[in-house]
């Protein structure tokens, strides 16, 4: 029946665009927020008759409208609105001081904080209702949310009772924007920021950007790159940037802006950026009072100082520790944080990138202000398909730190891939570092409540631009959702995040969710596979990061060059991270499980070992023979994937179905391509046998001189 009806209604959509009719198009602009109409059977069960608001504000007034858009949507009938309880069925939002029947009602609010909400079914008046309550407008903002969640996920909304409230501080989304619109590491097209158009206009964009943040409860965005250009802190930029922040805060989202070191020289003139000089202080002093004046909730810096070539106070002979402190001292008045990035390493060859940042670090345990907090990428080298979590979590009880995740795929396929993160976010958060003993996890470090720290929090490096779809695939847009909803919450399942993400984003079919939550649990364990299996690290192309490139020893550095990390050779692979001294930066018990060959995890074998080709695994197979069936594996998968997909039409438009369709078919041509150049160069080090029925289709040479963004004939 259901396919007859979509078979007519395809039929009435192709007629409608032939005569020009308004069939429109699903470019997946809505992301998650689409609103489709609810089944028959729900809607009989759960209408909402009307809504109930109080008092206005600008974050009351978004809550009650994206009330009105998405129950319309759901329910096909804009419910009444009106001031108070007249008949059962009624949604009543607001704060004790916005309704006086919230706070008739008595409702326990006190343990939700600044930012939580609670949904209840209630009785007004003798009448049956639901509350969305807070004690903030924008904790009403992400109840009403939530709510729409509810039905989404088609929840019944008789008997609710829901309370949720931020397990972290700060929840925000780091944009490697430059000033010209590019985007660094950005796979959706050009910045959503159009500099050009500011102060004057902000775009219909920029407003449902904020919807889509606080739909998930981001409360924060990092306007520029932290490679980050002097200019974004000139009157002329700070009067855009205003105007920006004016449109985010009715959504509770805070601005911040990177900053660059070296500004007190390039914009205020001075020969130093010495963070004791008192001249430099007075400067950031002066700049950050400006900023102030003009965006009164101003959120803080933050700071990449000292790697990869950015200046920094480690320049004048200072330490991060008082390079961090400086800014915080001028920011603390206004209560601004300084988020101050961990991410550095020495071009070294003799000492090991990984270790880098602990070493310089930790000394600086305790030394940090109060409105500091470290950003820490989740593992210690870069954003990897698979690390292990940075040692930096759980070293620093004395220093508040912050998850840095990347949400755009620089490592994992970038544009095309489908690779869900929920699972490798989950698998770091999850982690235990045995900081004070089991149950010391990275979720509790970064939360605040393993070390009782007051400033918490996950920054995601956006995966956005102004794409139509915003990040470049409709999947793409799941590790967006998911970053959000583990920010509010560390310790939410993967596999919850991707069932409420497709029920929103596609259908509530259940023969559609289950293959398709499936397909997403797999993918990223699918990338590991194709890319780097066992634990391997930092082989793909040098520079632009897309592609195969073990063999390359392109660049400056030695530990920019792929074998600095591979290490194979005649006797076996992978890096001896116990010699290194990195095995030792772990807490008991890990680093004695990390210290022998056989205990630790052979999906970070070749991460810690350097291991011998003929090496016994626990499959039986010989590392090689492991080795290639890992490459395998992960090509299978995505074709498992392709063949999921190829029976999931129904549910899906025609416009987005083809999307996913034809990236899972590049996909699969740039797995094979991994799997086949990787095996062919590291053959020649292991000199073993491929086994029976494979053998990679070209030479080693073929895939050496592959330019960028050619992938091998299939
Ligand atoms: C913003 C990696 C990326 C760089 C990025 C850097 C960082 O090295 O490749 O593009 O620079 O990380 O996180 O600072």
């Amino acid at each position: 029946m259901k396919q007859r009806l979509g078979i007519a209604l395809g039929l009435a959509l192709a007629l409608m665009s032939l005569l020009g009719g308004p069939a429109r198009a699903e470019s997946g602009y809505d992301l998650w927020l689409r609103y489709q109409p609810v089944e028959e059977d729900y809607a009989a069960a759960n209408q909402v008759a009307a809504l109930v608001t109080g008092q206005r504000s600008p974050t009351l007034d978004a809550a009650a409208l994206e009330l009105k858009r998405g129950l319309t949507g759901l329910f096909g009938t804009p419910p009444a609105q009106g001031s108070a309880v007249a008949a059962d069925g009624a949604l009543v939002i607001g704060t004790s001081k916005s309704m006086p029947a919230i706070a008739a009602l008595g409702l326990p609010l006190q343990g939700l904080g600044d930012e939580g909400y609670l949904i209840r079914s209630v009785s007004i008046d003798g009448h049956k209702a639901t509350v969305i309550a807070a004690n903030s407008d924008v904790g009403v903002l992400y109840g009403a949310f939530a709510f729409l969640r509810l039905i989404g996920t088609r929840t019944p909304l008789a008997n609710l009772d829901v309370a949720s409230s931020p397990k972290t501080r700060l929840r925000v989304l780091d944009h490697w924007d430059n000033l010209n619109g590019t985007v660094e590491r950005g796979y959706a097209g050009a910045s959503i920021w159009d500099w050009p158009a500011l102060p004057e206009h902000v775009s219909r964009r920029i407003i449902d950007y904020a919807r889509a943040n606080a739909s998930i409860g981001i409360n924060g965005t990092v306007v520029n790159n932290v490679n980050a250009d002097a200019a974004f802190l000139t009157t002329e930029y700070i009067e855009k940037e205003a105007k920006l922040a004016d449109a985010l805060r009715p959504f509770g989202i805070r601005l911040y802006l990177s900053v660059r070191w070296s500004a007190p020289i390039e914009l205020g003139g001075l020969k130093s950026a010495d963070p004791l000089d008192p001249a430099v202080k007075a400067w950031w002093q002066s700049k950050v009072d400006e900023i102030y004046r003009a965006i009164p909730d101003f959120g803080g810096f933050l700071v990449k100082a000292n790697s990869e070539g950015q200046p920094g106070p480690q320049d004048y002979h200072r330490t991060h520790a008082d390079g961090a402190n400086m800014i915080a001292d001028v920011l603390a008045p206004h209560h601004g944080v300084v988020m101050w990035r961990a991410f550095v390493y020495a071009n070294d060859p003799k000492i090991d990138r990984a270790t880098t940042a602990y070493n310089e670090f930790v000394p600086l345990d305790g030394k940090f202000r109060d409105n500091v907090v470290l950003q820490v990428k989740n593992g210690p080298l870069d954003f990897q398909p698979r690390e292990p979590f940075s040692p930096l979590f759980g070293a620093m009880p004395r220093t508040s730190l912050m998850m840095e995740f990347q949400i755009t795929k620089e490592y994992l396929g970038q544009q095309t891939h489908l690779a869900y993160l929920g699972t490798l976010y989950e698998e770091a958060l999850k982690s235990d570092t045995y900081e004070h003993g089991p149950g010391s996890t990275v979720a509790r470090v970064i939360d605040g409540s393993l070390d009782h720290h007051p400033v918490s929090g996950i920054a995601g490096v956006a995966n956005i631009g102004n794409d139509p779809d915003w990040c470049g695939s409709i999947f793409n847009q799941a590790n967006w959702y998911v970053f959000g909803r583990m920010a509010w919450d560390p310790e939410i399942s993967a596999r919850a995040v991707a069932d409420e993400w497709v029920r929103q984003t596609f259908s509530n079919n259940p023969a559609f969710i289950a293959p398709v939550v499936d397909m997403m649990m797999k993918s990223r364990e699918a990338v590991v596979d194709y890319m780097t299996p066992l634990g391997l690290a930092l082989i793909m192309a040098h520079g632009h990061h897309m592609g195969p490139g073990p063999w390359d020893t392109i660049g400056p550095r030695e530990d920019w060059k792929a074998p600095y990390y591979h290490r194979a050779d005649a006797e076996g692979i992978g890096f001896d991270r116990v010699a290194s001294g990195y095995v030792a930066q772990y807490h008991a018990p890990l680093k004695d499980a990390f210290a022998g060959v056989a205990t630790t995890p052979e999906d970070l074998l070749l991460w810690f070992h350097h291991v011998s080709w003929d090496y016994r695994m626990k499959s039986g197979r010989t590392l090689w023979q492991e080795l290639v069936a890992h490459y395998r594996k992960g090509v299978d998968e995505v074709a498992a994937m392709q063949a999921a997909w190829a029976k999931l039409g129904d549910d899906v438009d025609p416009e987005r179905y083809a999307q996913v369709r034809d990236f899972l078919a590049i996909q699969h041509r740039e797995a094979i391509w991994w799997r086949d150049a990787c095996l062919a160069y590291f053959v020649q080090f292991s000199r073993r046998p491929f086994p029976e029925g494979y053998k990679p289709k070209y030479p080693l040479s073929y895939y050496e001189k592959m330019p960028y963004g050619a992938s091998p004939k299939p």
